[in-house]
C-alpha cells in the first residue's frame, strides 16, 4: 500500500510551469476577484469628495510567512485589499511578497460581526460567554486592583502569560514569545510573572535537537536547494504552512527549477506540497519515522554507504571510536542499529516495514537513493515531532544527514526545518523578569490545579526546583490557547470553570473566540489595520524584509491598542514613566527605527519607508548554510554541545534519563532510538479506538485565526480525511457526517474519503472554531476535543498528533 499514487499522475514539471508561485488554490499570485465586493469593483466611479487612499498594512498572524497588504481606504473604510506590488517578479531579485487568500480577506476579519466592541466583564459562570459592557475606566481600575491583590496574596509567580501567537509578527503588538510582549514589559515593571518555555509548534524538536546540535537546530535556507540533487521532506508541508510569495513554498519550487532536484515526501497524507510536484510520496504511519530512519541506517551501514570520515570528525557516539567516557559498552548508534545494543534487535528493513507500513524493498531503495544523492536537502517539518515520542523522532530524522555527511555544506541540510536570512532589526525592549521560574507552555492547566506539586525533575519546571504557588491570574493576549488550541478541551473547561482555582482571566482579542468566552475581563484590541507598527518575522529564504504596517482606519467601536491598554494599567500601578519612557506608540516606532538604521544603514528615512511600505534585503552571503563554520573548522568553531561536536550519543540525556521521574512508557534515551510513545499504532488501546487521528495545519486558517471568514470556510471545508479501506467497512462515503470520538470527547464533522491518506489513519485540520452543543459534542471539527493533556517525556510538550479514536457514521 505504500505506493499509493498521487491523483492524476501528472508530471510535476508540467504543473510547475503552469502554476507559478506554488500553484495552490490558496497560494500567492493573483486571485482577488471573487473577494472584491461587487459594489466596489468599479473604483473609477468613486465620487471626487472621497478620494481613495492606499495604506500599507500587514498580516501579522502566526503562519510562518509575513505579508504586506495594501489597504484601499475610502471614507475611512477599507474597501478592498491588495498585496505587494513593489519590485519585479524576479526570483533572483527582490521578488514580490504576495499575500495568500487569508491575508487578502483581512477586510472580512476587520469588519466581522464577531468583533469585540467594548470592554466587558463576565456575569455568568466562567465559560458561559455572558458579559456586560463596562467603561474602560472600570476595566483598567478593576484589572489594576485585582492584580495588586493577587501579587500581595500569592506573589508574582502566580501571574501567568499564556502562549498566544495571534499577532506575533508585530513590533509593538508582538504577542509571542511572552517575554517580548508589552504585557511582559508591564509585568516586569511590577515584579515579574511566571514565564513559559517552548511552544506548541516545536516543543519536542527544540528539546530533542538541542542535545544533538546544541541550541536551536539551524537549517539551510530553502534557496540553497538550487545546489541539491535530492529533497527529502519528512512531515514538511510548506505548500500549506509557508504559503506566501515570500515563503518557503516559493523558494522550494523556484530552487528546484534550477537544480532539478528530485523530491520525496514522507507523510501520512498526500499533501498540497506534493500536488503533482513531487517525484514520490511515501505514506508512513504517524509516530514511526524513527523506525524508518533506523531501517535506512541499517541498509547504509551494512552496504557501506555511510560517510565514515564525517562521523569520525564531527560526531560523538556513532561507533565505539567516538563513544564518550561513561557510556555503556555497545551503547553507540551502530550497535543499536545492528542489534548489538541493549535490545538486541537488528533494525532491518523488515523490522522497520512492520512498524512504518512501508515495504522493506522500498526502504532499501530509499536508503540507497539518499546515500547516493550528494548533496541532499533532508528536512523535517514539525508534524513528526508533534507526537508523544517527538523528541526521539526529531533526533532520529537528523541521523540521515549525519550518516551521509550532508551537514554544513551547500545543497545539504541538518535534518531540521529550513532556515532563513534575517536582518538585524530592533525590537521593543521588554526589560528583565525578576521571577526565575518557568513552566512548559503546555503545562499551565496543571499549574492551575497543582502548581506547588510541580517539580523540575517530574514536570519540567525550570529556574527553580518546584513551583511555590498555583497560577491565580492569566493574561491571555492574542491567544486562543485557553480553549481552542490547547489539548483536551473538556478537561480545560472543567479547570477554567472553577474560579476558585484561577481567580482572574484577562483576554485581549479582536473577536469573540471560544477562549474569549472564558474571560473575566474581556478587552477589545485594535487590529493591525487600526494602528501603526512594523511587521517582521517571516521564515523565508535568502531575502528578508520588514513591512511598514501603517494605520489604515481609525479604531473600530471602542477598541484600543495594546500599548494604550498597558500604558493605562501602568499608570494605575504607579509605573507609567518606566513603562512608556514618555513615548507614544509612533514615537517608539520612530525610536526603534533610528536604532535599526544604525545596523542597517541602507534603510530609507522613516517617512520614505512609510510611503514605500516594504524594505527588502537579500542575504549578502548568497544562501544560509547551517553549521558551515563548524564544518569548515570544527576546532575553531565548536558547537555549544558539551563535546563541541554533534552528539549522536548524549551523555546529558543519559543523565536526565537516570534522574527524572517518568510516567510508565515514557522514554528518554541518550541515542535517537525508536520508541512508540503513547497512543501509537500498536497500542492495546486500539482494541477500543482502532484509528490513529493526526492533525495538520490547514490552509483555510492560521490556526483559528481567519476561521470565521465565510468565503475561506466555503473554499476549504473543514472535513476529516479517511481512506476508503477504513471508510467502506463502516459504510461511510464522502460527505457523510461522522462521529469522531474517544474517552476525551466527541466531534461531528463531514468526511472526505480519499486515498490521499494512509489506511488506519484519519486526519483533521487543527484550528476550527470549537462549537459545542449542550452535551459537549463539538460540531465544528475542533480536534482539541480529542487530544490529550499528557505531555511528551523530555520537552513536556503537546503531543497533538498522537491520538486514537473510533469513527462512526451519524
Ligand atoms: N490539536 C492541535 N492543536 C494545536 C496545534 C496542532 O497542530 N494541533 N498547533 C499548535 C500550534 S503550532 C500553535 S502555534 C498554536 C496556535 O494557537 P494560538 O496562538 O492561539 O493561535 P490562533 O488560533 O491563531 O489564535 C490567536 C488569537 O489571536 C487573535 N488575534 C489575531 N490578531 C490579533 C490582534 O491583532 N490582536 C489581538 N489581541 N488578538 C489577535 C485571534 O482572534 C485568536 O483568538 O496552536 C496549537 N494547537
Ligand atoms: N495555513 C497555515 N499555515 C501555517 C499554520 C496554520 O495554522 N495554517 N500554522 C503555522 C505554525 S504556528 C506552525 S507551528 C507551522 C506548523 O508546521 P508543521 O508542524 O510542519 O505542520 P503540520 O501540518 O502539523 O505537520 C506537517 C505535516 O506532517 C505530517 N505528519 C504528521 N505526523 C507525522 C508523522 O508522524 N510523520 C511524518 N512523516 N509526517 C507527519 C502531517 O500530515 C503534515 O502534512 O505551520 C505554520 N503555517
Ligand atoms: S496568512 Fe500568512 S501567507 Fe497568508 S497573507 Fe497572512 S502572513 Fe501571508
Ligand atoms: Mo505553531
Amino acid at each position: 500500500m505504500s505506493n499509493v499514487q498521487h491523483p492524476g499522475g501528472i508530471s510535476r514539471r508540467t504543473l510547475v510551469k503552469t502554476t507559478a508561485l506554488g500553484g495552490l488554490a490558496l497560494a500567492a499570485g493573483g486571485f482577488p476577484l471573487p473577494f472584491i465586493p461587487k459594489s466596489l469593483a468599479a473604483q473609477t466611479s468613486l465620487p471626487p469628495s472621497s478620494p481613495e487612499r492606499i495604506i500599507w498594512s500587514a498580516c501579522t498572524v502566526n503562519c510562518g510567512s509575513r505579508c504586506p497588504l495594501r489597504m484601499h481606504v475610502v471614507d475611512g473604510e477599507i474597501r478592498y485589499v491588495e498585496t505587494d506590488n513593489t519590485g519585479d517578479d524576479n526570483y533572483d531579485g527582490l521578488h514580490q511578497v504576495r499575500a495568500c487568500l487569508r491575508g487578502r480577506s483581512m477586510r472580512r476579519r476587520v469588519y466581522s460581526p464577531d468583533r469585540l466592541k467594548y470592554p466587558m466583564k463576565r456575569v455568568g459562570k466562567r465559560g458561559e460567554g455572558k458579559f456586560v459592557r463596562i467603561s474602560w475606566e472600570e476595566a483598567f481600575d478593576t484589572l489594576a486592583r485585582e492584580m495588586q491583590r493577587i501579587i500581595k496574596t500569592y506573589g508574582n509567580e502566580a501571574i501567568y502569560l499564556n502562549y498566544g501567537t495571534g499577532t506575533l509578527g508585530g513590533t509593538m503588538t508582538r504577542s509571542w514569545p511572552p517575554g517580548k510582549t508589552l504585557i511582559a514589559r508591564l509585568m516586569n515593571c511590577c515584579g515579574g510573572y511566571l514565564n513559559h518555555y517552548g511552544d506548541y509548534s516545536t516543543a519536542q524538536i527544540a528539546a530533542g535537537l538541542n542535545y544533538t546540535y546544541g541550541g536551536w537546530a539551524e537549517g539551510n535556507s530553502p534557496s540553497d536547494i538550487e545546489n541539491s540533487q535530492l529533497v527529502v521532506l519528512f512531515g514538511n508541508n510548506p505548500g500549506e504552512t509557508r504559503m506566501s510569495g515570500g515563503g518557503v513554498t516559493y523558494y522550494l519550487e523556484q530552487a528546484r527549477e534550477k537544480s532539478n532536484a528530485r523530491m520525496i515526501i514522507i507523510d501520512p497524507r498526500y499533501t498540497d506540497t506534493g500536488a503533482g510536484r513531487e517525484d514520490e510520496w511515501i505514506p508512513i504511519r504517524p509516530g514511526t519515522d524513527a523506525a524508518l530512519v533506523s531501517g535506512l541506517a541499517w541498509v547504509m551501514i551494512t552496504e557501506n554507504l555511510v560517510d565514515q570520515a564525517f562521523l569520525d570528525t564531527y560526531c560523538v557516539g556513532y561507533d565505539e571510536k567516538t563513544l564518550p567516557a561513561g557510556a555503556p559498552a555497545n551503547g553507540h548508534y551502530k550497535a543499536y542499529i545492528l542489534g548489538q545494543g541493549d535490545d538486541g534487535i537488528a533494525k532491518t528493513p523488515q523490522w522497520a516495514a512492520a512498524i512504518t507500513g512501508i515495504p522493506a524493498a522500498r526502504i532499501v531503495k530509499l536508503a540507497r537513493e539518499i546515500a547516493s544523492a550528494k548533496p541532499a536537502f533532508i528536512s523535517q517539518g514539525w508534524g513528526p515531532q508533534r507526537h508523544s515520542n517527538g523528541e526521539l523522532v526529531s533526533r532520529a530524522i537528523a541521523m540521515l544527514p549525519l550518516l551521509t555527511g550532508n551537514v554544513g555544506i551547500h545543497g545539504g541540510n541538518s535534518g531540521a526545518r529550513e532556515g532563513a536570512y534575517a536582518m538585524p532589526f530592533e525590537r521593543m525592549p521588554t526589560l528583565e523578569n525578576p521571577v526565575q521560574a518557568s513552566i512548559s507552555m503546555f503545562m499551565w492547566t496543571d499549574a492551575i490545579v497543582r502548581g506547588p506539586e510541580m517539580t523540575a525533575l517530574r514536570d519540567g519546571v525550570r529556574g527553580k526546583a518546584k513551583l511555590d504557588v498555583p497560577i491565580k491570574m492569566i493574561w491571555n493576549y492574542a491567544s486562543n490557547c485557553l480553549i481552542n488550541q490547547h489539548s483536551q478541551i473538556n478537561r480545560t473547561h472543567e479547570i477554567l470553570q472553577d474560579d476558585n482555582l484561577c481567580e482572574l482571566i484577562v483576554v485581549i482579542d479582536n473577536h469573540m473566540t471560544s477562549s474569549a468566552k472564558y474571560a473575566d475581563l474581556l478587552l477589545p484590541d485594535c487590529t493591525a489595520s487600526e494602528q501603526m507598527d512594523f511587521a517582521l518575522d517571516a521564515s523565508c529564504g535568502n531575502m528578508d524584509y520588514v513591512i511598514f504596517a501603517d494605520q489604515a482606519i481609525s479604531p473600530r467601536f471602542e477598541c484600543k491598542t495594546i500599548y494604550e491598554m498597558t500604558s493605562e494599567i501602568a499608570k494605575r500601578l504607579g509605573v507609567e514613566q518606566q513603562f512608556t519612557e514618555g513615548r507614544t506608540q509612533e514615537e517608539w516606532l520612530r525610536h526603534l527605527y533610528e536604532q535599526s538604521r544604525k545596523a542597517l544603514p541602507e534603510l530609507p528615512d522613516f517617512d520614505t519607508f512609510r510611503q514605500q511600505g516594504i524594505f527588502k534585503k537579500r542575504d549578502p552571503d548568497g544562501h544560509f548554510v547551517a553549521y558551515k563554520a563548524f564544518r569548515d573548522d570544527p576546532q575553531a568553531n565548536p558547537l555549544s554541545t558539551p563535546s563541541g561536536k554533534i552528539e549522536i550519543y548524549s551523555s546529558q540525556l543519559a543523565q536526565i534519563a537516570d534522574s527524572w521521574t517518568l510516567e510508565k512508557g515514557d522514554v528518554i534515551h541518550p541515542l535517537p532510538v525508536y520508541s512508540p510513545g503513547f497512543e501509537h499504532y500498536d497500542d492495546p488501546l486500539r482494541e477500543k479506538y482502532p484509528l490513529q487521528l493526526t492533525g495538520f495545519h490547514y490552509k483555510a486558517r492560521t490556526h483559528s485565526t481567519y476561521g470565521n471568514v465565510d468565503v475561506l470556510k466555503a473554499a476549504c471545508r473543514q472535513e476529516m480525511w479517511m481512506n476508503p479501506i477504513d471508510a467502506t467497512p463502516r459504510g461511510i462515503v464522502s460527505g457523510d457526517t461522522v462521529r469522531i470520538f474517544n474517552d476525551r470527547g466527541e466531534v461531528r464533522i463531514e468526511v472526505k474519503v480519499t486515498p490521499r491518506i494512509i489506511p488506519g489513519v484519519v486526519a483533521l485540520g487543527e484550528g476550527a472554531w470549537y462549537d459545542p452543543d449542550t452535551q459537549g459534542i463539538d460540531h465544528a471539527g475542533c480536534i482539541n476535543v480529542l487530544t490529550t493533556q499528557r505531555p511528551s517525556p523530555l520537552a513536556k510538550g503537546n503531543p497533538s498528533h498522537s491520538n486514537l479514536v473510533e469513527i462512526e457514521k451519524v
